[in-house]
């Protein structure tokens, strides 16, 4: 059984994200999207709305499951038994800071990670971009799940 998981703040989750989560869904027999629990980093939307909006957004992956952890990501790895973290990778600044926590991952638990570039029609999104765009009122329901541009209509102002 071929185990692998997805990690990341997802506040919230973006068309980005999905395409990543779809893509290694097909590459794995399970994969776990994992949303980091940070008790020191307020979010938008709190950990158990992020786990709702990317369950309905990945509703239709049967292999795909939501969890959600805090503490060091490797050693939600060692207690799940998954061997793989996946990463989507954007552009050259993702590289560096990814690189360096691939390597550190390794060296920790010798959990291996899988970088896939993003898609070039969502490779400009970010959960944050999003969040500022909705914030002045733009329309984000081209970057973002239905259910989370309704959710950032009434939370941050978006335009439905
Ligand atoms: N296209 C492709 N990939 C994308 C896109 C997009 N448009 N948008 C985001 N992604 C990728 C990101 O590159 C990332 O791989 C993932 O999706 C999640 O993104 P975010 O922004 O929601 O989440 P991050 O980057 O804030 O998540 C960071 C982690 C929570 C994974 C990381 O900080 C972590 O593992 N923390 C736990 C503590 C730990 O173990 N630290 C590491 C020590 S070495």
């Amino acid at each position: 059984m071929r185990r692998a998981v997805c990690p990341g703040s997802f506040d919230p989750v973006t068309n980005g994200h999905v395409d990543v989560i779809t893509r290694a869904a097909a590459l794995y027999d399970e994969l776990v999207v994992a949303v980091l629990v940070n008790p020191g980093k307020a979010g938008l939307f709190d950990v158990t709305e992020r786990m709702a909006l990317i369950g309905d957004a990945v509703s239709g992956l049967a292999n795909v499951t939501v969890d959600s952890f805090d503490g060091l990501l490797v050693d939600w790895c060692r207690r799940n038994d998954v061997p793989v973290i996946v990463k989507g990778l954007r552009a050259v600044g993702d590289f560096e800071y990814e690189l360096q926590m691939a390597q550190m991952n390794r060296e920790l638990a010798e959990v291996e990670t899988v970088f896939m570039p993003t898609a070039p029609q969502v490779g400009h999104l970010s959960s944050s971009l999003v969040k500022q765009i909705a914030r002045f009122g733009g329309d984000v329901s081209s970057l973002v799940p239905p259910a989370v541009n309704d959710r950032l209509v009434r939370v941050a102002g978006g335009r439905p």
